[in-house]
């Protein structure tokens, strides 16, 4: 009976744990895409393809979408944007999941 008991409880608290977190990454994910604007990340510009409307860039660990430090391609919410920009440049950057598209809202210089 004890036993029995013990389990319940470890099984509920389990339970509750779960729910918590679920509740957590729910919030974490709503929090993010409303402060995505002010989250910028630091990055390197390595190439810029204006034909395509899309930049390289060697970037840090980007907190809003849960991604590590790397080198990789994304799109540009405007075009113009490619122009403010030249291969080399220090800058810090928004990026948000526009579409299932990576896509660059904003761009600072360093
Ligand atoms: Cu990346």
């Amino acid at each position: 009976m004890k036993v029995q008991t013990l389990v319940l409880a470890v099984t509920m608290g389990l339970a509750t744990s779960l729910a918590a977190f679920a509740d957590d990454a729910h919030y974490k994910g709503t929090d993010a895409k409303a402060a995505a604007g002010a989250t910028l990340t630091d990055g390197e510009i390595r190439k810029i393809d204006k034909e395509a409307g899309k930049l390289t860039i060697k970037h840090g660990p980007i907190k809003n979408l849960d991604m590590p430090a790397m080198t990789m391609v994304f799109k540009v919410k405007d075009a113009a944007m490619l122009d403010q920009v030249a291969a080399g440049d220090k800058i810090r950057f928004g990026v948000e999941k526009v579409n299932g598209a990576l896509t660059v809202q904003q761009i600072e210089k360093q």
